[in-house]
């Protein structure tokens, strides 16, 4: 069984490890979110990526859910030390390790994709990890800024210095329209037995993958199975009901597939607390969707690929 996976961090990393367990013979390809990417200290920081490779390889910090078990922060104190930040944003040591890595093999000449694979010898995380695209898309968002008005700032700032406190005016995968998939990311799409949405942030993770053009369509085609990251009208975690609304959509399991629409969805998975959710054209089915264990997670993963293999 081959299996394409659009994923962003945290809920797309979690709900790939449930996959692994679900599908344990399946061939896993998973295609990642580089819109957060950002630049700091010089150094090229792909937190989605990161994600998906430390949690499916044993490395993550489980609780926080992003960044390196066990992490220290000694090269930030000292960095600050030296007047230099940004201080919002936490890079730990092991971590820094990651961005040299990949920002020396870029500097080479090496696509982010063979960067990608080549951390990914390391962590082994049993999925194939692809970027959406070696070219730089950065997701940007347009805020009323009380001092310096109306402006865009990086997603990062926004999400982790703002904590999305200021209104999104529109959010912009800068970059995305000129971008081309990955090599390898629409063969991967082409050749899946079906394409799966972990409940991975609609706007910012799943909405800028499906931003590079020939994704959208390719994905289109397959059949195509989500799973809601919107419980009872709130996300489980995280900002996200500030990305939707910036897009004009209505923060339930409802709208959010109907955003998706039935070109893209054949399926989709409803928590229990929005049972009785319909959306012409896509089959719905509703069952507990919080990731609270790695039972409760791997039947989840389970229900999406039977509902996926019910529907092709
Ligand atoms: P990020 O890049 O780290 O923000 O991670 P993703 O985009 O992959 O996933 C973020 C989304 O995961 C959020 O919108 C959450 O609502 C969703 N999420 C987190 N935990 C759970 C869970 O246990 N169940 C469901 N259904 N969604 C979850
Ligand atoms: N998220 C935070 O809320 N605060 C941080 O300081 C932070 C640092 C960080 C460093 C590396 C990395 O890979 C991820 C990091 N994240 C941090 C998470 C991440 O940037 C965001 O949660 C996602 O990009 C939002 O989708
Ligand atoms: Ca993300």
């Amino acid at each position: 069984m081959r299996i394409v996976a659009l994923a962003g961090g945290i809920g797309g990393a979690r709900f790939l490890r449930g996959l692994q367990a679900a599908a344990p013979e399946a061939d896993i390809t998973v295609i990642g979110n580089t819109g957060d990417d950002i630049s700091l200290f010089g150094l090229r920081v792909c937190p989605d990526l990161d994600t998906v490779m430390y949690t499916l390889g044993g490395g993550i910090n489980e609780e926080q859910g992003w960044g390196r078990a066990g992490e220290s922060f000694t090269v930030k104190e000292e960095l600050l030390a030296y007047g230099v930040g940004p201080s919002w944003f936490g890079l730990g040591d092991r971590d820094f390790a990651t961005h040299i890595v990949r920002t020396q093999m870029l500097a080479a000449g090496y696509e982010l994709s063979a960067v990608t694979e080549a951390l990914c010898d390391r962590w082994k995380p049993g999925v194939r990890l692809i970027p959406m695209t070696d070219d730089q898309v950065e997701t940007h968002v347009v805020v009323d800024d009380p001092e310096h008005g109306r402006r865009a700032i990086h997603f990062q700032e926004w999400w982790v210095r703002l904590r999305a406190a200021l209104p999104a005016r529109s959010i912009v995968p800068v970059g995305a329209e000129e971008a081309r998939p990955a090599p390898g990311v629409l063969k991967a799409i082409e050749s899946a037995d079906f394409v799966l949405l972990p409940p991975s942030n609609p706007v910012v993770s799943v909405g800028t993958i499906l931003a590079i053009p020939g994704i959208r369509d390719a994905v289109a085609a397959k059949t195509v199975v989500g799973v809601s990251p919107i419980i009872g009208g709130a996300p489980v975690r995280g900002m996200a009901d500030a990305c939707l609304t910036a897009i004009g959509v209505e923060t339930s399991a409802r709208a959010v597939a109907e955003h998706y629409g039935p070109d893209l969805l054949d399926g989709w998975l409803v928590d229990e607390a929005d049972a009785g959710v319909a959306v012409d054209g896509i089959a719905v089915r509703s069952r507990p969707l919080l990731m609270s264990d790695a039972g409760a997670t791997r039947a989840i993963a389970a229900a999406a690929v039977g509902l996926a293999r019910e529907l092709s």
